[in-house]
């Protein structure tokens, strides 16, 4: 289509990953997308994209992309009208609630969910009204382990530092590959160019990883190690920091730090020699990066899903951020620092410099005794939560922007226990592998939809922004928002009537945030007439979570505090904005961040330190025969849920093994040819891939595969359908501190189907 009939150009963030890149999107006299490129002139993303960011426009089209909610009747799918869909959400929990009480109720929160503020401001209307402690997400497949090692070290679960990318001058990637992903609880739009940029500054990347991936390639050095065995690989660069006298923790934290002796202590035992064996990283090499760290002006080692999601993933989130320390780059340019994000969060509010800590255990899960971790459970458990009978078996599941059947380990169990559910809603855009299993699908708007901000991600950025979108084209005729069908949903849950009106539900989650607000004395809001700023907010005819996020602007540590400061930030100035307004670069938050009960950094928290045992017996479990299953993300593909969009999944099909060569003959493996891969719990056949590119002895699949399943409509994926990496992951091997799913090093037999 020719520019020219561009009428209307929309500025809106991308939210299909955590890099949050700013979008300029063309419109035509029709509201029609005419082209969607880089916002050149966003504040932190510059104009980069990639190629998933101008598909908002395939998603928004794709025909498959449901606009009506759907009802299974007699095992079918069809469409009906929002009010039976509401009815038969009413009675399906009427009738389990009666029969098994609430604790039979059970929600899992996906990813996208992370990315939608609606869904930021209204899942827990949801996951609260339930009334149950049966509550499950993708966290647990995820990034768990790195809220447990944040909530022990510095005392809450999301004061997670982040790699200065800008400013270091020697960074260590621990299991990521931002190449593919962009980036993960770092975010950093065009993460790529950033690491270029440290190079091209004179700096070093290093990339630990069992492949050579792309980001390895562009780095100056990949060290190859054993998959799962990260853990003793920084603690063996620990044991040399103390070793050979290399601790030094800065003079701009050292009277905040506790447990210096003591990690050293415990740590003694792991030498470089020791561990060698088992990571398959040679002493010298390890001695030498320990060296290197601590001599570089300014360091940082950042682990990501390749550490979290393997057996030790708390205790390897608490090691990278011990090693940050221990060589005086925590809280400090170039090193590991803490983003201030202009909607506060629970490191800005309240006392500064001390608090309640964080605490995990307030319950345990019903069969496997693991304890709660953020008010959640494993994931990983929820297939026998399901199956096995008793108080407190799982009758009836929410998904809200979820896909276990495909995200989650051992999902052929899960796929057979959902169909054992006596009742599953799930909100979502698509019928695929899980929601085929709802009876009720209640489908949200387009992405393009909605309004954005990203509320969860800039906690965790490398450069303190924000930004709003506005939605970019209107809402389709009857159809409620995201944020409405969540309100709605937490009040029938709470209720049992269908007709309840989430703007009821709305007025009562503001009027608690600025009740609260003004009767807390580190608000800025401290003591003024709550009515008054109800009007002020109310003024503009906002509400749902714009309201609320004007609210939160307005009260953060920038905020213009309704009045009280001048140019300070409210919801008005970002759409004064669309590029999106800087705050400037990461600052020093040491020690008014702090809040765990000392108002220390703890370097050795005892709940991480008991887990020490368990890795140091690892270090003889290794088995050299042994293959391993590692995943892999592609550039082009989005965990799930976007393998229904042909620009992006055109070409060869992406879902192969990787094997390396000297495997490969062992095994009688040729590219293009079929292996057969089992592990303990599943068995799955996929084209092998020969590469140089992957550590001996270990094989790769990406996951989010195996579409084209029976009762889904997702007609583009089915094409393509490729396997289910999760039919082989198994759902009894997690981190036990965090729940964490063990997604990386899966012992598998592989073999030759030619
Ligand atoms: N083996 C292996 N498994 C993994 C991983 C791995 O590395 N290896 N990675 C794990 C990770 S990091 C994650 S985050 C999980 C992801 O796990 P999930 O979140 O369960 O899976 P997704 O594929 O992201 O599925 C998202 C669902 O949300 C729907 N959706 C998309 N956009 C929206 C929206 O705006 N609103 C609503 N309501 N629905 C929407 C999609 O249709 C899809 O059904 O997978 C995990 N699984
Ligand atoms: N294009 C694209 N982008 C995405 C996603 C996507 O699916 N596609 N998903 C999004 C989501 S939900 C997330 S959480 C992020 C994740 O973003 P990243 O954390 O960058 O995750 P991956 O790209 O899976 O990279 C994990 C790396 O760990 C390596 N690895 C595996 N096992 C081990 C091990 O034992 N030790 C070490 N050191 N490395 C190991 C793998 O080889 C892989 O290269 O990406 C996000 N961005
Ligand atoms: S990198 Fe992520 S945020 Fe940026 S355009 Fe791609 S998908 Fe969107
Ligand atoms: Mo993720």
């Amino acid at each position: 289509m020719a520019t020219s009939s561009v009428v209307r150009t929309a500025f809106r963030t991308c939210p299909l990953c955590e890099a949050g890149c700013g979008l300029e999107i063309d419109l035509d006299a029709t509201d029609q997308i005419v082209r969607i490129r880089g916002d050149k002139d966003d504040v932190f993303s510059h104009g980069f994209i990639c190629p998933k960011g101008s598909t908002l426009k395939q998603i928004h089209e794709d025909p498959d992309r449901l606009r009506r909610p759907l009802m299974k009747k007699n095992g079918v799918h069809v469409e009906v009208s929002w009010d039976e869909a509401w009815e038969a959400v009413r009675d399906g929990f009427a009738k389990v609630i009666e029969s098994y009480g609430r604790n039979s109720l059970a929600v899992y929160l996906g990813n996208p969910g992370a990315h939608n503020l609606g869904a930021m401001m209204f899942n827990k209307t949801v996951v609260q009204s339930l009334g149950s402690f049966n509550r499950f997400s993708a966290s647990t497949v995820d990034q768990m382990p790195k809220h447990v090692a944040a909530g022990f070290m510095f005392g809450t679960s999301v004061t997670i530092p982040v790699p200065d990318l800008d400013h270091t001058d020697y960074l260590v990637l621990m299991g990521s590959n931002p190449y593919a992903s962009n980036g993960s609880v770092c975010t950093a739009p065009d993460f790529p160019g950033r690491l270029e940029a440290i190079r091209a500054r004179g700096g070093k990347v290093v990339v630990v990883d069992p492949r050579r991936t792309r980001t390895a390639e562009e780095a100056d050095e990949w060290i190859s190690i054993r998959p799962g065995t990260d853990g003793l690989f920084l603690a063996a660069i620990i044991n040399v920091l103390y070793a050979d006298g290399l601790v030094d923790v800065g003079d701009h934290v050292r009277s905040f730090v506790s447990g210096i002796d003591e990690l050293g202590a415990e740590l003694v035992v792991f030498t470089p020699e020791l561990v060698e064996s088992a990571t398959g990283i040679g002493a010298d090499v390890t001695r030498r990066i320990a060296h290197e760290l601590a001599a570089a002006s300014t360091a940082v080692v950042n682990g990501r899903v390749g550490v979290n999601t393997v057996l030790f993933g708390s205790v390897n989130a608490w090691l990278v951020d011990a090693v940050n320390t221990l060589t005086g780059n925590l809280d400090k340019r170039g090193g590991a620092m803490f983003a201030l994000p202009a909607t506060g969060g629970p490191n800005s509010r309240g006392t500064a410099g001390v608090g309640k800590g964080f605490r995990t255990g307030k319950g345990v899960s019903r069969l496997r005794k693991y304890p709660e971790v953020l008010g959640e459970f494993p994931v990983a458990t929820l297939a026998e939560e399901i199956t096995t009978p008793g108080a407190g078996q799982i009758r009836a599941l929410i998904t809200l922007a979820g896909n276990p059947v495909l995200s989650t380990p051992d999902s052929g169990a899960l796929d057979a226990a959902l169909s054992q559910l006596d009742f599953m809603v799930s909100v979502d855009i698509y019928l695929n592998e899980s929601s085929r299993h709802a009876d009720v699908i209640l489908p949200p708007p387009s992405h393009l939809q909605r309004d954005h901000y990203d509320l969860l991600l800039l906690q965790f950025a490398i450069r303190n922004v924000a930004n709003y979108s506005e939605p970019v084209l209107a809402i389709d005729q009857d159809q409620p928002d995201e944020w409405e069908i969540l309100a709605k949903l937490g009040g029938v849950l709470q209720t049992l009537d269908a007709s309840i009106d989430p703007c009821v539900i709305d007025d009562i989650a503001i009027d608690a945030l600025v009740q609260g607000a003004v009767k807390t004395s580190s608000s800025n809001i401290c003591g003024r007439d709550a009515n008054e700023i109800l009007e002020i907010l109310g003024a503009s005819g906002r509400r749902g979570p714009a309201r609320m996020l004007d609210f939160m602007l307005q009260t953060g540590p920038y905020g213009a505090g309704f009045g009280t400061t001048k140019d300070g930030l409210s919801l008005q100035k970002l759409l004064d904005n669309p590029h999106g307004v800087d705050l400037g670069e990461l600052e020093s938050r040491v020690p008014e961040i702090l809040r765990t009960p000392t108002g220390m950094i703890e370097l050795c928290p005892a709940e991480l330190r008991t887990d020490l045992g368990r890795l140091f017996a690892s270090i003889t479990q290794v088995d050299d025969s042994q293959m391993l299953l590692i995943g892999r993300r592609h550039l082009k593909s989005n965990n799930s849920w976007m393998h229904n969009i042909n620009v992006l999944t055109k070409g060869n099909l992406r879902c192969t093994l990787l094997v390396h060569p000297d495997d490969a003959k062992r095994l009688g493996l040729s590219d293009g040819l079929s292996a057969r891969i089992t592990s303990r719990v599943g068995t799955i056949d996929a084209p092998v891939e020969v590469t140089e590119s992957i550590r001996r002895g270990v094989v790769s699949l990406p996951h989010g595969w195996g579409h084209g399943v029976e009762g889904t409509r997702m007609s583009v994926a089915a094409k393509k359908a490729g396997v289910n990496s999760n039919v082989l992951t198994d759902s009894q091997s997690l981190d036990p501190l965090s729940g964490t799913s063990v997604l990386n090093g899966i012992p598998v037999v592989v073999q030759s189907l030619a």
